[in-house]
């Protein structure tokens, strides 16, 4: 059992296709009833496999009709090479690129999804960056709905953009950036053309708290000091901080970890509120940067990341898109792991941090990388090294690598 409540006022909301406060217009999320996961040991939920289904007591949707591409269970890589580079004693990647679409987004769509078929609705849509376009269009293929995504024109990355056309999503490019685009389908959703599931839809967070679930599981329930996340619509950290306190509440672990969330410098209006003190942010008008994933200036959950940052003792911090190319590099070719420029803007902020003396040496961090780098194969052409061209001859090869 559960209730969908306001985040701002506390008021029961009743009807399920609202996405704000009918009292306050606040935010909305999800209060769960613990007393069922009261009775179960931690360990015990390893009877199922590593993935988002083995916490199913913590989420609101039935889990024997979820509609699931066995999303979650990624790798918790312990970065060994990299810890030696930065100077800092540990480091964990928690590699989300690793799930069914390629990114973190498939872990609230699983729940989004399954919630939108217990309600009955035929049509789901979302606006979107790219990777919530592409997961809420396979998710909706395999429940069978009709799928409408709002993509802002021309800042998709290729490999987002083919999969929700790929997946069969009616895929509409509107004259504008996300915000504009959410503002449109949020009257879309309101008109009741279509079930919202951009993640103002309190179902999606609660799916997405399994990142954090993880986390702590695969560390065999030691808490990192630090948890690091990109930050654009600013509902993740949040879905990570209620995920922490669930576990608090049980006993399960007995801290949180310091939530630090990391923007791109032309559109990082929570790094400028978190500056100033503040838990409301000023949206930035024309957010601009190389991870177009993060492109976002007027965060939909931005008083949600706020309050995650602020009651976890966090951070935020934003990084130029230098810092977020040479970081994704530096991942790469370092560890072995590929991850997109918005999800790399978590590294590039741990190493900014590190420098500056907020996170110190021994601190025990895990990053969350969001998303794969093959959803963003341009932004990779641009930023590495050309590729070099031979005769079809040993001699010539060795000549352009000598
Ligand atoms: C790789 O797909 O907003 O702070 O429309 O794709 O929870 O928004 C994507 C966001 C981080 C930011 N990393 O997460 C969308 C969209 C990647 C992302 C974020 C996104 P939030």
């Amino acid at each position: 059992m559960h209730k969908v409540r306001c985040f701002e006022c506390g008021a029961d909301v009743e009807d399920p296709l609202l996405d704000s406060c009918p009292k306050c217009g606040g935010l909305l999320t999800i209060e769960m009833d613990l007393d069922a996961a009261a009775g179960i040991r931690p360990y015990d939920l390893r009877k199922r496999p590593l993935g988002v289904w083995r916490y199913a007591p913590f989420l609101p949707v039935d889990a024997s009709k979820a509609i699931s591409l066995q999303e979650g269970g990624t790798p918790l890589y312990d970065c060994q090479n990299l810890v030696g580079k930065m100077g800092i004693k540990r480091l964990h990647v928690k590699y989300e690129g690793a799930n069914p679409t390629g990114s973190f987004k498939d872990r609230g769509m699983t729940v989004g999804v399954s919630r939108a078929l217990e309600l009955g609705c035929g049509t789901v849509g979302c606006a979107s960056t790219g990777n919530t376009s592409a997961s809420l269009a396979a998710y909706a293929a395999k429940g069978g709905l009709r799928c409408v995504v709002l993509l802002p024109s021309g800042k998709v990355a290729a490999g987002k953009l083919a999969q929700a056309m790929f997946y069969g999503a009616k895929v509409v490019m509107v004259d504008g950036n996300f915000d504009d685009a959410l503002a449109v389908v949020k009257q879309l959703a309101r008109e009741r053309e279509l079930y919202l599931l951009n993640s103002v839809n309190p179902y999606r967070p609660e799916g997405q708290k399994t990142v954090a679930f993880e986390i702590v599981d695969q560390l065999n329930f030691e808490v990192p000091d630090r948890v690091i996340l990109p930050v654009g619509n600013a509902a993740n950290i949040w879905a990570v901080y209620k995920a922490f306190k669930e576990w608090r509440s049980l006993g399960w672990i007995d801290r949180i970890p310091m939530l630090t969330g990391i923007q791109a410098a032309g559109s990082a209006p929570i790094v400028e509120a978190f500056r100033s003190g503040k838990r409301d942010f000023v949206p930035e008008e024309h957010p601009e940067t190389v991870a177009t994933a993060i492109r976002i200036g007027n965060p939909a959950s931005g008083r949600k990341a706020l309050r995650a940052i602020f009651d976890t003792k966090g951070y935020a911090e934003s990084v130029t898109d230098e810092e977020i190319l040479a970081a994704q590099k530096l991942l790469g070719r370092s560890e072995g792991v590929g991850v997109e420029p918005a999800s790399a803007a978590s590294i590039a902020g741990l190493l900014k941090l590190v420098d500056s003396g907020i996170v110190s040496r021994d601190e025990k961090v895990v990053c969350i990388c969001t998303g794969n780098v093959l959803k963003d194969p341009d932004t990779v052409m641009h930023s590495c090294e050309g590729i070099l061209k031979a005769k079809p001859t040993a001699k010539d090869v060795r000549r352009v690598i000598s």
